[in-house]
């Protein structure tokens, strides 16, 4: 089944049309955070690389219909997290959205995310010109205890926005 889903994702970035215009954005490792019981947030994390200048404008799931795009920073030696309107891609420079910096936030979970599922995502892209396009991912889960930036550690648990 794991191999299935890696097939998937990889035919998903090879099937992504070529047109000249368009960004041509390929979407790498990416993966969910596993969350656990009465948490209704989490994080999707990736490496995203692009031929040509374009914005993450927008994200979407099937598993709830409130998904952000987030970044995490330190302010006044506090770490935040806000939602931001796109997230910037420079051509041919990868761009990793990870605990601690920029991430798409599922919010709203009816249910747990669990290690071994697979979270379908769709990716909004807008290039300088102006032309939207999606890309279709399949994020794997991985376990609360996955390697995280240490930064993550601060933040905090009452905001209910757990990673
Ligand atoms: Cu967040």
């Amino acid at each position: 089944m794991k191999f299935f889903v890696l097939h998937l994702a990889a035919a998903a970035a090879l099937l992504f049309p070529m047109g000249g215009a368009l960004a041509q954005v390929s979407v790498e490792r990416p993966w969910v955070r596993a969350t656990v019981a009465q948490q209704q947030a989490t994080g999707a994390f990736m490496v995203l690389r692009a031929a040509r200048d374009t914005r993450l404008v927008g994200a979407s799931s099937p598993l709830t219909p409130q998904v952000e795009l987030h970044e995490m920073k330190v302010q006044d030696n506090v770490m935040k997290m806000r939602e931001v309107p796109a997230i910037r891609l420079t051509a041919g420079q990868p761009l990793e959205l990870k605990p601690g910096g920029y991430h798409v936030m599922l919010m709203g979970l009816k249910n747990p995310v669990v290690e071994g599922q697979t979270v379908p995502l769709t990716l909004v892209f807008e290039g300088s010109d102006g032309k939207r396009e999606s890309v279709q991912v399949s994020a794997t889960v991985r376990p609360l205890t996955a390697p995280a930036n240490a930064r993550d550690a601060g933040h905090r648990p009452g905001d209910g926005h757990k990673h």
